[in-house]
């Protein structure tokens, strides 16, 4: 074997690591938000050309705190909107703005910018 052949056997392999990754979250129905402390089910939210993760998946009955980071200066992506539960948020850069509410009813629910542009989705599950 010959430094070159391993350079090639690794590249390989990193790509199928990022194939199936990348097939892998695709098909993933979102991020599940885990318990956190106090009972929220409580989700970080990365927000720089989009919502990272863009799909959360929550229980209903429970509290959740979406932890919405913006790392980005846009201004399309300044404000949030979770309008099924009257929520909105003006999100400084790169401060963590949480947003907290009680999803009650199962169901498909989006949050987005204030000119709709960028969306995510939240699925409350029964
Ligand atoms: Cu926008």
């Amino acid at each position: 074997m010959t430094w070159d052949k391993i350079l090639v056997d690794v590249a390989g392999m990193v790509l199928i690591a990022f194939i199936v990754w990348f097939f892998w979250l695709v098909k993933t129905k979102g991020v599940r938000a885990p318990l956190a402390s106090g009972g929220y089910q409580e989700q970080m939210v990365l927000v720089k050309g989009g919502y990272t993760p863009d799909v959360i998946v929550v229980e209903a009955g429970k509290p959740v705190r979406l932890n919405f980071v913006r790392q980005e200066s846009a201004s399309c992506t300044e404000m949030v909107l979770l309008p099924a539960f009257g929520k909105s948020a003006k999100l400084p850069e790169g401060e963590i703005v949480p947003l907290e509410f009680l999803p009650k009813e199962p169901g498909e629910y989006e949050f987005a910018c204030q000119m709709g542009m960028i969306r995510g989705k939240l699925i409350v599950e029964g």
